[in-house]
């Protein structure tokens, strides 16, 4: 009897077989090893090239902290609602994580800040020409993502945030090599502090290997996704579909 497993099988070793006969035979071949040695190059350039962006952002000591951290952008979402939140101190706040996920969830400030957390000081880099330096705590974002688990299909995090730009909802994007970089935080504290509305309470990206408008405040749900298109204006992001920023703002 033939099964399904055994079909299958055998015409996995009858392909590799066929591959390895053609890898012998295009190996013999000058011009197309060369044509293998510059795809090799190439696959190392791509190794290098993720190495660097796994690489950790400079961290500094307290003594550098920049005196205030300046709010730019929204300082203080309009609307009823986020004032509600605000007004209790955002005790029934809500982080969404769904999408492309096995397990969406809906999570309190307080379970993430039960959660284990990373206290990190960094220098933040706004576009319009002023940098800041501060500490901010909060959950890896890996750890959360390890809690939803991502499809296989998933490859980008679309960050829907509370306050608006323009006629929209503000959000931006991320990939995976950012959201499993070990200083991407979802931060709930400032300076040691619970972090201030200015800055975008209660809770903010800090993707530190990017430019400051990557790091999405008011977050309120995180968006598992295929693609960026058919998001938004489809580049990834407000700035990005408005103005034009790139989306990749890699510093
Ligand atoms: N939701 C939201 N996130 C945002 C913005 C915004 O207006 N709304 N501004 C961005 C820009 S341009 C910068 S420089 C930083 C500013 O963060 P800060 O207010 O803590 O300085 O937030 C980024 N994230
Ligand atoms: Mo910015």
């Amino acid at each position: 009897m033939i099964t399904r497993r055994g079909l299958i099988g055998s015409l996995a070793a009858g392909a590799s077989g066929l591959l390895l006969s053609g890898c012998n035979r295009i190996n013999a071949n000058p011009g197309v090893r060369s044509l293998l040695q510059s795809a090799e190059g190439l696959t190392m350039r791509a190794q290098r090239l993720i190495a660097d962006r796994n690489a950790l952002a400079p961290e500094f000591t307290r003594a550098d902290l920049s005196p205030i951290f300046r709010a730019n952008g929204t300082r203080h979402p309009a609307g009823v609602e986020y004032e509600a939140h605000r007004r209790v101190g955002f005790a029934d706040w809500r982080l969404v994580i769904d999408g492309r996920v096995a397990r969406p969830l809906s999570l309190s400030l307080a379970q993430l800040r039960a959660m284990p957390h990373r206290t990190q000081i960094t220098r933040h880099d706004c576009v319009e020409g002023w940098s800041a330096i501060g500490q901010w705590t909060g959950v890896p974002l890996k750890l959360l993502l390890d809690h939803a688990g991502l499809h296989a299909g998933a490859r980008y995090l679309i960050f829907h945030c509370a306050d608006r730009f323009g006629p929209s909802d503000y959000y931006e994007s991320i990939d995976l090599i950012d959201a499993f970089h070990p200083q991407t935080i979802l931060a709930w504290g400032l300076n040691g502090r619970i972090l201030p509305v200015g800055n975008g309470a209660p809770l903010r990206l800090r993707v530190e290997r990017q430019l400051g408008y990557k790091h999405a405040k008011y977050v309120r749900r995180i968006e598992a996704v295929e693609s960026l298109a058919g998001h938004g204006g489809g580049k990834g992001g407000s700035w990005e579909d408005s103005r034009d920023y790139a989306w990749y703002a890699g510093i």
